[in-house]
């Protein structure tokens, strides 16, 4: 405990508030749990006669290596469109981008499921005291009953350690188990049955019109304790045992995007065999060891959590407010971060790994004209910096293949991707202009490494992105246009919204201008910190100024368009918020540094209104937070926790289920407690009066510095920063402020509310 800290229960992990926990098995996916370490994962029911784990493998994507070029897709094709732009004839360019500019093809290849584990049981008699839980301090999810004589435990966790996912049944008293273990698949795999294991070995689909070119395999073996285990066609059965292990290797032949050359086979074997060495003992110890280095680091508490099962907790959340929810659910997108995007793995994509179909809602794919941020949105405030160390990786992919489209597409140097890729890391525009003609996913991407460097002050971090950075903005010092506001983009659209002219295709939009500021200037510093390229920076400075600045309409909105156009767009209460990047996930709109666009922000955000999908509450939750606005955020995080946005397991419900809501609306939160940049900190910048007390251990700031908050009675007990660097910094609690010289490794500690040192 801090000295002086209010008497709540401390924010330390591991006690029942870090549990999801049910009565009933899951009927539905959206009431399964989640497990996973990065790169597999499984969604466990806790069935009582038959229990299913639904798994996943992240380079398990449709489709193969393929070039979507439309050969139709040229400068001079860019340049018409450019005209018609100009010329004020929307429909007319965006019916000539639908033809020539989109890929081929239109669409991109989708992320699939693995197959399902069944375990069918032979109970001696009828089930009760039934319970299952997410443990999300172990990840371990636990599924428990009674039966005649005994009770029944199965405990299934993802290893990261050990690269298999782990299922633990056992027996109690007299209970014995019989289970029938198979497996199913819609891949284009054989299963066969080779002693105590069952091997399923093929490829995967094909994806609108792209051939199948992986490799897929699993293997699966089951141990037992007493008992005995044998086969029935490709049926593992297990008899009259007390414990049996069941371990899963996932594997395909994917390593890298124009790379299906490895052994699934061998690898998945290899991982078998080498986690068949192990007892379930140290499988379990090992793993829960790997999940807590990241799981502890961090933690919320904002009350104690109420009694009931957690679906009756969201489902009496549009009801009463129980702020312990919200810290459960910060708690919950940690782990969803930690067991979906690890170092190695790829990054987390509109399900994180978790995705039960073939034809999942968008492909599951990376939407990056907001989601795939999003998803990172979390990681630096949430203290889990290396779990966006797979969106460097993809970035770097991507400018590979969007080095191609920039030039062939817009006859350009650096690189571009548009508003989405998939694990094959394509980069052209697709679906439709009005979706897919929007040359900012990449540059946002790059907005978003650069953050991940402002968390952390990584020096390694800044020499691999400033490559990706430089790349990004040469694009855009070859394709800017010139307008009488300024410099713009063109072709392009504010995602995914349609303007008063028929259309979503324009120029100029303010969201390309705010990101654009944002990657000219972060080139240019990492440019001089690198002591590189100092011409080019100079270059990007000068481009910087000269880019068409936000503008404030006559609504007093901040415009969305180059153009007064907001008022008279067909959808005023448009999911996307693009135009209000420059107050978040940006920081060029603040309310003391421009006080004005502040406002015109604030008016955007009205006339948007509160209600949204899963991401675009989560988003306008951020957004309210950064206006210091801390009762409408609060508000706004109420429905978000509530049913019709959060499904029973809470995975965010778009809906459908979509991961981004879950990582934003943590991020939110954290905004609620915390913000940071240009070297100052605003502690507790939008508490709302329904947190009364409460405590924050271990939040990121900008610059480096680690952040335990406690407060009560809505004001600040006391603030203790650990920074990891040296540096002056400007610390800020309503009012008061103070300027702290911060030492590496020593805390420097404050007591609210007048920021008294302790
Ligand atoms: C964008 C959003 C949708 C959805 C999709 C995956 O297109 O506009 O709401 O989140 O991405």
């Amino acid at each position: 405990m801090l000295a002086g800290a209010p008497a709540v229960q401390a924010a330390v992990p591991g006690g029942e508030r870090d549990l999801l926990w049910y009565r009933a098995p899951a009927r539905a996916w959206t009431e399964a749990l989640p497990i996973g370490n990065g790169r597999i994962g499984a969604m466990v029911f806790g069935g009582i006669a038959s229990e299913r784990l639904q798994l996943n493998e992240d380079t398990l994507w449709s489709g193969g290596p393929y070039d979507p070029h439309n050969p139709a897709a040229t400068p001079q094709a860019v340049e018409q469109v450019r005209r018609l732009i100009a010329a004020g004839r929307f429909a007319q360019a965006e019916a000539l981008a639908d033809e020539t500019l989109i890929a081929r093809p239109r669409g991109q290849m989708a992320y699939q499921t693995f197959g399902d584990l069944h375990l069918d049981m032979r109970l001696g008699g009828g089930a009760s005291d039934y319970r299952r839980a997410l443990d999300l301090d172990r990840a371990i999810a636990t599924t428990r009953f009674s039966v005649p004589g005994g009770a029944i435990v199965r405990e299934a966790l993802a290893s990261p350690v050990d690269q298999v996912i782990a299922l633990r049944l056992t027996a109690t008293g007299t209970a014995r188990l019989d289970v029938t273990l198979r497996f199913e698949t819609p891949q284009d795999a054989t299963i066969a049955a080779h002693g105590d294991e069952l091997h399923v070995d093929g490829r995967n689909l094909p994806g609108e019109g792209i051939a199948p070119a992986l490799r897929i395999a699993a293997r699966i073996a089951v141990t037992s304790e007493g008992g005995v285990v044998r086969t029935e066609g490709v049926r593992l059965v297990v008899e009259d045992a007390r414990a049996a292990t069941v371990l899963v290797a996932l594997a395909t032949s994917h390593r890298g995007p124009s790379d299906t050359s490895g052994d699934a086979e061998g690898e998945a074997a290899h991982r078998l065999a080498a986690a068949r060495n192990r007892s379930w003992a140290a499988l379990r110890r090992d793993h829960v060891a790997a999940h807590r280095r990241l799981y502890r680091r961090c933690g919320l508490d904002l009350g104690p959590p109420s009694l009931l099962p957690t679906d009756a907790r969201i489902a009496a959340a549009a009801q009463a407010d129980e702020p312990a929810l919200a810290a459960l659910y910060f708690a919950y997108a940690r782990y969803l971060l930690i067991c979906s995007s690890r170092p190695g793995t790829q990054p987390a994509n509109l399900q994180g790994i978790w995705n039960e179909s073939t034809a999942p809602p968008w492909g599951s794919k990376y939407t990056i004209n907001i989601n795939t941020e999003m998803n990172y949105w979390l990681a630096d405030p949430g203290n889990l910096g290396e779990c966006a160390e797979p969106l460097l990786r993809l970035v770097r992919e991507l400018a590979l293949s969007g080095a191609k489209t920039a030039r062939e597409v817009y006859g350009a140097r650096g690189w571009v991707a548009h508003h989405n890729t998939d694990l094959w890391r394509a980069s052209h525009p697709i679906d439709g202009p009005a979706w897919g003609l929007w040359p900012m996913g990449g540059a946002w991407l790059c907005n978003a490494l650069w953050d991940r460097w402002d968390h952390g002050r990584d020096d390694a971090w800044l020499a691999a992105i400033y490559p990706l950075l430089r790349g990004a903005a040469e694009f855009f010092v070859d394709t800017l246009q010139p307008s009488p506001a300024g410099l713009v983009t063109s072709p392009s659209i504010s995602p995914e919204n349609r303007h008063p002219f028929g259309a979503s295709v324009c120029a100029g939009p303010a969201i390309d201008r705010q990101i654009l500021r944002d990657l000219f200037e972060r080139t240019a510093d990492a440019a001089d910190r690198l002591q590189a390229d100092a011409s080019f920076a100079r270059q990007l400075r000068d481009l910087r100024s000269r880019l068409a600045p936000d503008r404030i309409g006559k609504a007093g909105q901040l415009q969305e368009w180059l153009e007064d156009w907001d008022e008279a767009a067909p959808e005023p209460d448009h999911r996307h918020v693009s135009h209000l990047y420059a107050l978040y996930p940006g920081r060029q709109i603040d309310p003391d540094r421009t006080p004005d666009l502040a406002a015109a922000a604030r008016v955007s955000l009205e006339r948007r209104g509160d209600q949204s999908t899963g991401w675009a509450t989560a988003w306008r939750i951020a957004l309210w937070a950064r206006l210091r606005d801390g009762e409408r955020a609060h508000r706004i995080l109420r429905a978000l926790l509530a049913p019709a946005r959060t499904y029973p397991n809470m995975f965010d419900a778009h809906p459908p289920f979509q991961i981004d809501g879950n990582f934003g609306g943590a991020s939110a939160i954290a905004e609620m407690l915390l913000q940071s940049g240009g070297g100052a900190l605003h502690l507790l910048p939008a508490l709302p009066a329904a947190w009364t007390q409460g405590r924050a251990r271990g939040l990121v700031a900008r610059g480096g510095i680690v952040v335990d908050l406690a407060w009560r009675h809505g004001a600040l007990a006391e603030a203790r920063l650990v920074p990891m660097r040296a540096q002056a910094c400007d610390v800020r609690l309503g009012q008061a402020m103070r300027r702290l010289a911060l030492e590496p490794g020593r805390a420097a500690v404050l007591r609210g509310p007048g920021l008294d040192p302790a």
